[in-house]
């Protein structure tokens, strides 16, 4: 996949694309990526790439003729590959793992950072991108939801995960067996007993069947207490009796296994931090 991002900032990209999951697929040649400064094509001899919004009101607004000639060049070249346009904007669809996973199979994105208030809306009528918003908070700029964009595209190319290549292929959380997206479920490393806390008892038992369906109860009980939302059609929403998941026996012997950890707080994961009003 060719990934080609039109931005006023290019240096922003440098140190995270020679970096972790990015660098690898891009050292494996599962990703190219090609970052343009949009202030390069600038017609005029300032190089001003915003101005004044028709119509009055505060901060400035990107101009048509910089972006629309970025996106041109951009796309000139390595041009038998189709793009896919993306433009990262607050007033986009949600970015979703459905949709990562569509844009991973693509042959090309041109991704499209937005700086300022806006961008003139004529030569977003004009390059038809797919918009984009990374979540209902407020950035200064498209940045940052073109790396989270890039991240989750180079993490499901084949081949760039080392282990569990499964996670190319399913989704951002494991699904039970009814398809409902699941949390994960808690994690321990060593060593046994750290700070007074305990790893539970049934992860040394050496009984995998047994600590496979703990670990599907504690994925479908974080689920139900953090993100209900995820669950909603599913009959893992109810409360008891605590379907098989993804086995055959049943979770409920497990269910109420000593907990020395505080992953079942009542408080959303909020580990005691009440959210802020009108959250
Ligand atoms: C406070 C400014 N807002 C006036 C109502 C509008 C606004 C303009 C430009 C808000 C944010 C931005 C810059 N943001 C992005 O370009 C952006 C973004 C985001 O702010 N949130 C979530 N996803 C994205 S993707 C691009």
């Amino acid at each position: 996949m060719r990934i080609d991002v039109l931005t006023i900032f290019p240096d922003l990209f440098t140190g995270f694309l020679s970096t972790s999951i990015p660098a690898i697929a891009i050292e494996q040649g599962r990703i190219s990526c090609h970052t343009h400064d949009i202030r390069a094509y600038a017609a005029n001899k300032h190089r001003k790439v915003d101005d004044r919004p028709f119509g009055g009101g505060p901060g400035m607004v990107m101009m048509c003729q910089p972006i629309f000639d970025a996106v041109k060049a951009a796309e000139s070249q390595d041009s038998e590959l189709p793009a896919v346009r993306v433009l990262l904007t607050p007033q986009g669809e949600r970015l979703t793992q459905p949709r990562v996973e569509w844009l991973a199979q693509q042959p090309r994105l041109t991704l499209l950072c937005g700086h300022y208030e806006g961008i003139d809306e004529r030569v977003i009528e004009e390059l038809k991108p797919l918009e984009i918003s990374i979540g209902d908070y407020v950035l200064s700029g498209g940045e940052l939801g073109a790396m989270v964009l890039i991240d989750a595209v180079a993490r499901l190319q084949p081949g760039v995960l080392g282990h569990e290549e499964s996670a190319a292929e399913d989704s951002f959380s494991v699904r039970s067996t009814d398809g409902a997206h699941l949390l994960d479920c808690p994690h321990y490393t060593r060593p046994r007993e750290w700070n007074g806390r305990e790893v539970p008892d049934i992860l040394l038992s050496g009984d995998h069947a047994a600590v496979d369906r703990w670990r599907d109860e504690q994925r479908i009980t974080r689920t139900r207490e953090r993100r209900p939302d995820l669950l909603q059609d599913s009959p893992l929403a109810n409360p008891q009796p605590l379907p098989a998941a993804n086995t055959n026996k049943p979770a409920a012997q497990v269910a109420r296994a000593k907990r020395s950890n505080a992953s079942h707080s009542s408080d959303g994961g909020l580990h005691g931090q009440a959210a802020p009003e009108g959250a």
